[in-house]
């Protein structure tokens, strides 16, 4: 069997804070569910879905509950003014692309924060870096939420010089995950799929009342879009190549277009799902399957998980 491929996830998750995307955790846990083909070696934790302490607590929380408290999480940015400021997430992310050239895969979930610092901190962090997929950035819908969060990191990583996947939020509303998905996933016999149920099913009620994702049909799952990338990348379709700038102006609110002047270094952005359902049901797949089924960690944990309590608003890539 190959060796699993080393990844970093760059992360803000909120799942189960009150009137916040569930996405995040639903990523990290699909990850961590693919031992033997992803070794996650960190979760460095960026501001937006949810503040930093809050989402450096919750990522704490997730990898404790799925039992894998071996995964270091690094605490980094607090907002935007803290780009180029070193932080434990961007040192952690900046050594360990150095120390292994060609090898790291960087997931990055939130805004681009820390990332962008790894490369202040690190000259030789893009060069060094082995795959950045992203999810970010918007072709079509006037607003996406990470890149609006730190429009600067995020022109600052679109034009360094390394491999880009660019898993946009147009690409990710074509995946809808659903009520009848939230049954299957309710119905499954380990702690994880249940540690997640509760969350989810706020999601989704809230959704059906304010339908800013998924228009009340369900939720569009943003970031799992982007972590079944690196496993399916065959259903992916119709990639676009070529230099990407944000949009300047009033109208910069995470939107994309062209540049013409930043030839050197091309972002591949996949414009369409050709299998849409796949990224829910890998996802289901990966829970339903018997790596969580003896994980028992959720007893002491499940307050926290079902925590409603931040009354902080929005957190959600259309919110
Ligand atoms: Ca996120």
């Amino acid at each position: 069997m190959a060796a699993a491929s080393a990844v970093i996830i760059d992360t803000d998750p909120a799942t189960g804070y009150r009137f916040k995307d569930v996405d995040d955790g639903l990523a990290i846990l699909f990850l961590l569910a693919l031992q033997e083909e992803f070794d996650v070696l960190g979760l460095t934790v960026v501001h937006g879905n949810a503040s930093q302490e809050k989402a450096f607590s919750k990522a704490e929380e997730i990898v404790d509950v799925c039992g894998r408290s071996d995964v270091p999480v690094l605490a980094g940015a607090v907002n935007r003014k803290d780009l180029g400021v070193e932080t434990a997430a961007s040192r952690f992310l900046a050594e360990a692309v150095v120390e292994n050239p060609g090898e790291m895969t960087v997931l990055a979930l939130g805004p681009l924060t820390n990332v962008a610092t790894a490369g202040m901190l690190e000259g030789s962090f893009y060069e060094k870096l082995g795959r950045l997929v992203i999810m970010g950035g918007s072709f079509g819908s006037p607003f996406e939420f990470n890149f609006f969060k730190d429009t600067e990191a995020a022109g600052r990583v679109l034009a360094a010089p390394c491999e880009k996947v660019l898993i946009s939020g147009d690409l990710c509303r074509q995946a809808l995950f659903t009520r009848s998905d939230l049954d299957r996933l309710g119905g499954m016999d380990n702690e994880v799929a249940r540690y997640l149920a509760g969350p989810i099913d706020s999601w989704l009620k809230f959704n059906r009342v304010v339908p800013i994702s998924g228009k009340g049909g369900g939720f569009f799952p943003w970031d799992v879009v982007a972590a079944v990338y690196l496993r399916r990348p065959e259903i992916f379709g119709e990639f676009e190549e070529g230099a990407l700038r944000l949009r300047r102006g009033r109208l910069k609110l995470g939107v994309l277009e062209p540049d013409p002047e930043g030839g050197v270094s091309p972002v591949k952005a996949p414009r369409r799902l050709l299998e849409p359902r796949v990224v829910v049901e890998e996802f289901l797949e990966r829970m339903g399957s018997d790596h969580f089924r003896y994980v028992s960690n959720i007893s002491n944990k499940s307050n926290k998980g079902q925590d409603y309590s931040d009354p902080a608003k929005g957190g959600c890539n259309e919110c």
